[in-house]
């Protein structure tokens, strides 16, 4: 009996200390939330243990047979390539990303045996100085810009990060590296004004189109290289942590009005014409009012010299198949819509990504 009682203590205590992290997304509900912290407010370990089992995705190997993935890292990065003319500026934006973040969450905790916070970079924090951002640290961070004729990131642990995949999925004769391009002028986009204006937004449509153009681009525009590369992004491990402050951005839209904001959804399936729309193109954050100066009017190009068209990338316009395969019933963004990560983990639709609270997603951002 009373040893009983201290077996289930124990457990107890065991479950507490795993549950000040993991989520429980056994059964329905989630009882025990996944924590997401700024990476500023992790401590030397925590990072330290972030970046190690991140490296470990990058030299474990894939779990499928998708053709050229050598690395869990490699398949997470074509779920991403595969799909990048239908997830960018088209109303699943915000869930497929925040599905995203689970699917990799999932690989890191499963596969590698992260047991920490998730990281979340706080851009605000950092945007009026990009080049002593914590999260660019060569040692406790993801290393600094890239150097050289070529912007090859240089120092920090993903020195070595070679990418077999390009832009169209084919296999790179040479690998390449992992590509920064610091602008301090495009991550002003990331501004607390820009926040609080989408923020502010009253529909969902509103919301996702301000997030996209804005606090979305600045990340990935500030870091440039890799990350400005609207298919190939995630192959820079900063990906991860630019998109879960994204996301929690959207969920501190979402906390305005619950419930009645775990059911807004909309926007188009096809991507918008760049010319049409205001968020449709990454130049936006240029063109626009967002940015504060003329010097950062041409962040074309990037790794892989893509141009930046965030809709068709010009290779592939959605066809109706792939349109009735999200399985919204028409060209508008619902809750049905399926959510697919080749088959790293299970599709889901977006209802199941609506409530970070909810069964699927099970984390809080403090
Ligand atoms: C990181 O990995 C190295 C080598 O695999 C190991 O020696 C070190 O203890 C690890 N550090 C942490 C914080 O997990
Ligand atoms: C830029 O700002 C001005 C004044 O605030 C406004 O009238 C104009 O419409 C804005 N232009 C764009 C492209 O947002
Ligand atoms: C880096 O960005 C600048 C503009 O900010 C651009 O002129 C240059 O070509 C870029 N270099 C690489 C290697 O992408
Ligand atoms: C859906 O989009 C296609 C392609 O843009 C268009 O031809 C079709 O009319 C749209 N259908 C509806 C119901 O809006
Ligand atoms: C998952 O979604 C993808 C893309 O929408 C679809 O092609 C695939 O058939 C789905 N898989 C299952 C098992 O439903
Ligand atoms: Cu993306």
């Amino acid at each position: 009996m009373a040893l009983h009682v201290i077996v289930l203590f124990a457990l107890g205590i065991i479950h507490q200390v795993q549950g000040l992290y993991l989520s429980h997304r056994d059964g329905e509900g989630c009882r025990v939330k996944s924590l997401r912290k700024p990476w500023q407010d992790l401590t030397d370990l925590q990072r330290a243990s972030y970046i190690n089992s991140t490296l470990c995705l990058m030299d474990s190997p894939g779990q499928q047979t998708i053709p050229g993935a050598k690395t869990l890292w490699d398949e997470l990065h074509y779920a991403h390539i595969a799909q990048a003319t239908y997830i960018h500026f088209v109303g699943s934006f915000l869930p497929w990303h925040r599905y995203f973040l689970v699917v990799h969450e999932t690989l890191l905790r499963r596969e590698c045996g992260y047991n920490g916070p998730m990281p979340y970079w706080n851009e605000v924090a950092d945007v009026d100085d990009l080049n002593n951002a914590l999260v660019l640290d060569v040692k406790t961070g993801f290393g600094g810009n890239g150097e050289g004729p070529n912007h090859c990131v240089a120092d920090g642990p993903f020195v070595n990060l070679r990418f077999q995949f390009k832009e169209d999925l084919t296999i790179a004769e040479s690998p390449s590296c992992l590509v920064r391009n610091i602008s301090d002028c495009s991550f002003t986009g990331a501004s607390r004004t820009n926040l609080d204006a989408c923020l502010a937004a009253r529909t969902y449509d509103e919301v996702w189109h301000c997030l996209e153009a804005k606090p979305h681009i600045a990340g990935h525009w500030g870091i440039g290289g890799t990350m400005s590369n609207t298919r190939l992004s995630p192959g820079d491990p900063l990906f991860f942590l630019h998109h879960a402050w994204l996301d929690r951005l959207w969920w501190l839209w979402q906390s305005q009005d619950l419930p009645t904001r775990l059911k807004e959804i909309g926007g188009a399936n096809i991507p918008v014409d760049d010319s049409d729309s205001p968020a449709g193109n990454g130049a936006s954050s240029a063109s626009g009012n967002e940015t504060s100066s003329p010097s950062c009017s041409a962040p074309m190009g990037g790794a892989g010299g893509a141009s930046r068209g965030h809709g068709g990338g010009g290779t592939s316009k959605p066809n109706k198949g792939l349109i009735d395969y999200f399985n919204d019933g028409g060209n508008t963004t619902t809750l049905d819509h399926t959510l697919w990560s080749a088959r790293i983990l299970p599709n889901v639709t977006i209802a199941d990504v609506m409530d970070l609270h909810g069964a699927f997603v099970c984390a809080e951002y403090v």
